[in-house]
């Protein structure tokens, strides 16, 4: 009983530290028209500190494309005034970003009982990979692929009716470690695998033929830290060689055309490529596990926020891949899906042409190693709570999301042979 009480009191504290961390921080939405107006935005962000929520911002404030970005309190003032003086189209997307943030739980006393609609700890989801496979032993089981920097063990849930020579389905969550929807993401699609097993006919037929590697939360640390200590971290939480920054970019680590665009060999920045391809523990067992897996894995997802975006290869160069025809009329018809369940548009295309030029990332690597099918989603929403999405758009998120997937899942699976 004590020791309940004392956990109690030990999680209070640690909700408590971050409780006014980002009061009255604004986020920015601004659209350069010129080269003047670009100049204004780089400036600022090497004055001030600036927090771009689309990471390689500079990117597409230099192709005058809308960027969305953080500053302090005590800066705010100053800021608007500038982009006022400057005639820049721009708007405050987040007034109060401590505010959102409040709003994003839907409601304030909150018990460590794990839900799916709602954001868990790591804790809870830890114990939730061993909770569910217990549960469903015909359906689920769980492994470790290895452990994080903090040496926390990495857990991969397989899902699916046990059968011989099965193909399957790599999926991925919680990369970037504010992105609270996708690690919700991964909880959801195991959730409806074994509640709609033997129910519904696309769901038992995938299961049936095919195993979902779901691995819930990639950048655990970086997700714990998210909890504990600062709301808005996105890296890992290694530490470097020659800095005292934190962290590298996970989705910036993976060896294809690794540093060489839209990323940064500064370790104090959020695009870090880290000292290597796969320095990160976490990035080299994802990899190594896939690599041992090469001969059965046939599609590869790998879930992020915010934007509404179906990303495909490639983001490290703007050369479409061989299999470009094909992918587009995937993800056009996965958005198309998506879309009918609450009318959310997604834009899709390949990652360079869509977002920005970056190399490093996952979906590029996959592709490259022969997994054909190989998909980004930026999950909702737009920027109106970007991060901060509310508990209250979980579920809505994750059915259409969940639409999407069992359609490209679906698409595979008829693709096979
Ligand atoms: C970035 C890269 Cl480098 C890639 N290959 N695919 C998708 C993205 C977008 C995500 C990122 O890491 O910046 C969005 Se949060
Ligand atoms: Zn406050
Ligand atoms: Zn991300
Ligand atoms: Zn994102």
């Amino acid at each position: 009983m004590w020791a309940l009480l004392v956990l109690i009191g030990a999680a209070a504290v640690s909700a408590h530290l971050q409780d006014h961390a980002f009061d009255e921080q604004k986020v920015f939405r601004v659209i350069p028209q010129n080269d003047e107006q670009v100049e204004i935005i780089n400036s600022l962000a090497s004055n001030i500190q600036v927090d771009f929520w689309q990471p390689d911002s500079v990117a597409l404030v230099r192709q005058k494309m809308q960027v969305d970005f953080r500053v302090d309190a005590s800066d705010a003032f100053e800021v608007e005034d500038l982009l006022k003086e400057s005639g820049m189209e721009y708007r405050v997307l987040i007034d109060n970003l401590q505010a959102a943030l409040d709003a994003q739980f839907d409601s304030k006393a909150r018990g460590t009982a794990h839900s799916y609609v709602k954001y868990n700890n790591w804790e809870t989801i830890a114990a939730w990979t061993a909770d569910i496979a217990a549960q469903n032993p015909n359906l689920v089981s769980r492994s470790v692929i290895g452990e994080t920097y903090e040496r926390r063990p990495i857990y991969l849930l397989k899902v699916g009716k046990r059968g011989p020579n099965k193909k399957a389905i790599f999926v991925d969550c919680g990369f970037h470690a504010r992105e609270w929807i996708s690690p919700a993401f991964c909880q959801w699609f195991v959730k409806e695998a074994v509640e709609t097993y033997g129910k519904d006919t696309v769901m038992t037929t995938l299961l049936n033929n095919l195993d979902f590697y779901v691995l819930p939360v990639v950048n655990i640390d970086g997700y714990v830290y998210t909890w504990t200590t600062n709301r808005m971290w996105r890296k890992t939480r290694s530490k470097n060689a020659v800095s005292s920054c934190i962290g590298t970019d996970p989705n910036r680590n993976f060896n294809a055309g690794w540093c060489t665009i839209g990323a940064s060999k500064n370790p104090c920045d959020a695009t870090y490529c880290g000292s290597a391809p796969e320095s990160e523990k976490e990035t080299k067992a994802l990899a190594d596990f896939i690599r041992e897996h090469l001969s059965t894995i046939k599609a590869y997802l790998t879930i992020h926020s915010y934007s509404q975006l179906l990303l495909f290869p490639y983001s490290y160069t703007y050369k479409l891949p061989s299999d470009y025809e094909e992918l587009n009329a995937i993800a056009r018809d996965a958005s198309k899906k998506l879309k009918s369940l609450y009318n959310t548009k997604y834009t899709y295309g390949p990652g360079a042409q869509t977002i920005y030029p970056a190399a490093g990332g996952s979906d590029d690597w996959a592709y490259n190693q022969g997994i054909k099918y190989s998909f980004t989603f930026e999950l909702r929403d737009t920027g109106r709570y970007g991060f901060a999405l509310p508990e209250s758009q979980i579920k809505p998120t994750c059915e259409e999301t969940l639409l999407a997937v069992k359609y490209i899942a679906n698409y595979v699976l008829e693709h096979l042979y």
